[in-house]
């Protein structure tokens, strides 16, 4: 499915019908109110989507595929290089935002060699120059090192809730990295270079991410989901679901429980990435020949856990399937402490020392923790990873299609496999949250066939899996149980509940 990115004229390209009208008002809204903070007119504007996970939880940056789609919210950046740099060497980014009490307004001229973030700093610009600095690295790449980048002036607006599980940093950082290339002249942009742009630029604010949220943001499509493969290399190909009676659709249900990975990333993000490697690397040692080092690849410390099952399983004619599940024996076999490794006993397994395990695997983003739990992290991998395929295949073998007199039971076994990834996430991986949990519960009691969280977790957002026609009840169940009981906004309310369904990636709309 790659392609370049597409540049629209028309906004219904972009959205559905149901959600024209008040993208409408929003964009030209944003014009206008470019115009009369910059006292001239926008050229452009990029958009970038948020997404939700439907299945394949924390197991992206351990390069296993996961089941992502495209929603409407969104990230929409109106640009015009119609400004002159200030200093010579420099170019001028100003950028404000239609929210400056949150996002006040920021002007830089930044020197043609460097475009520095400080990630320490929790600053709402850094993930537009997070995409500033990887698209001009592609730049050089096309045009070479003295290439000077254009002036910009950009007034963002966002749909995306922050913190809120469903991608926010990834659709600004794509929507920045989109709105820099076209400001500098580039008209094919390939979607697989916008996607890895995103990736790698997200990972100078600070977090170890894998590669999902990026490559849902820019290739998603409407009316399907997407699989995205990690390895060999990022690749994307849509995922229908087949007609259901009653039908599905998707709910995505707030927790209003912030998870700031930008605070809590060394705790809980960073931590689990640090587990992951760690565990790829005691099962290579332990259980591949002596001398078999583990692969370098694309996970975000140079290693994966699927780089130590390439390795384990070359040559084998097993499938996928016999082959996760053979994996997950050994692992339980193999990683038998419940209570977590030290840092020491990893290094000891591994063979290597502790200086060495710390600056491969502790050194590009601090970790705390004294116990590094690698056999549940291993088996919550193993079994997500199992369960994608499971639920693939449910939707794809046509061997499993369902039938009029059995899609309740279908529809439900769908829902049982997000109801099995919530439970290994909130036992295994440990990153539900109590809230969670809750509203976890409240849907399924009331008719959703699946629930559970979706994104980092440790609060956020979940998706469930609900018959069109049971909507209305589910709301109902959870502002009665859930909201009501707690203080949140009128404002915030509005987004609580929101009924998707797959939409389009990103877009350029070219003004004039
Ligand atoms: P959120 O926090 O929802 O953006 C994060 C990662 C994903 C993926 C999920 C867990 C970033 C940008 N994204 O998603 O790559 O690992 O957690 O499946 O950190
Ligand atoms: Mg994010």
């Amino acid at each position: 499915m790659s392609g370049p990115v597409p540049s629209v004229t028309a906004l219904h390209d972009i959205y559905t019908t149901q959600a024209l009208a008040d993208q409408g008002v929003r964009w030209n809204s944003l014009l206008e109110k470019f115009q009369a903070h910059y006292g001239s007119p926008a050229q452009f504007v990029a958009r970038s989507p948020g997404r939700v996970n439907i299945i394949g939880e924390h197991i992206d940056y351990s390069l296993y595929p996961c089941l992502p789609m495209a929603i409407t919210p969104d990230v929409i950046i109106a640009v015009s290089t119609d400004v002159a740099p200030a200093v010579d060497g420099t170019y001028k980014i100003k950028i404000a935002n239609v929210d400056q009490q949150r996002f006040p307004t920021r002007e830089f001229d930044i020197p043609y060699s460097e475009v520095e973030i400080d990630a320490t700093k929790h600053e709402w610009t850094n993930y537009f120059k997070s995409g500033l600095r990887g698209a001009l690295e592609l730049l050089r790449k096309k045009h070479g090192a003295d290439f000077k980048p254009s002036s910009m002036q950009v007034l963002m607006d966002g749909t995306v809730p922050a913190g809120g599980g469903l991608s926010s940093s990834a659709a600004f950082v794509s929507a920045s990295a989109l709105a820099v290339m076209v400001a500098n002249g580039e008209s094919d942009i390939d979607k697989k270079d916008l996607t890895e742009v995103a990736i790698v630029s997200e990972r100078a604010v600070g977090v170890n991410s894998g590669g999902m949220d990026q490559s849902a943001s820019v290739f998603g499509e409407r009316g399907s989901a997407l699989l995205v493969s990690f390895a060999p290399s990022l690749s994307a190909r849509p995922v229908f679901f087949p007609k259901t009676n009653p039908e599905l659709c998707f709910m995505i249900v707030q927790s209003f429980v912030t998870s700031n990975k930008q605070v809590t990333g060394p705790i809980h993000y960073n931590l689990r990435v640090v587990e992951v490697s760690m565990a790829a690397a005691v099962l290579n040692a332990k259980l591949c020949p002596a001398g078999t080092e583990l692969p370098k690849d694309a996970g975000p410390l140079g290693v994966s856990i699927h780089g130590f099952h390439d390795n384990y399983f070359k040559g084998t004619q097993k499938s996928m399937s016999e082959q996760l599940e053979e994996l997950i024996e050994l692992t339980k076999r193999t990683l038998t402490q419940e209570q977590g490794y030290t840092v020491e006993e990893v290094a000891s397994h591994i063979g290597i020392s502790v200086d060495d395990l710390k600056a491969r695997f502790m050194s590009s983003f601090p970790v705390r923790g004294e116990y590094f739990k690698l056999r549940q992290r291993a088996l919550h991998v193993f079994t997500e990873a199992l369960r994608v395929i499971r639920f693939l295949t449910l939707l794809e073998d046509p061997a499993q299609a369902p039938s009029s007199d059995n899609t309740v039971e279908y529809n439900q076994r769908l829902g049982d496999l997000l109801n099995e990834t919530q439970d290994s996430c909130r036992d295994v991986y440990e990153c539900s949250a109590p809230e969670i949990d809750e509203i976890c519960q409240i849907a399924r009691d009331a008719g959703s066939y699946g629930s559970r969280l979706t994104g980092a977790g440790w609060g956020g957002c979940s998706v469930h899996l609900v018959p069109a026609d049971g909507v209305d009840q589910i709301k109902a169940a959870l502002i009665e149980k859930y909201y009501s009981k707690r203080q949140i906004a009128e404002k915030d309310m509005e987004g609580a509940i929101v009924v998707s369904r797959p939409m389009n990636g990103s877009a350029v709309f070219k003004l004039n």
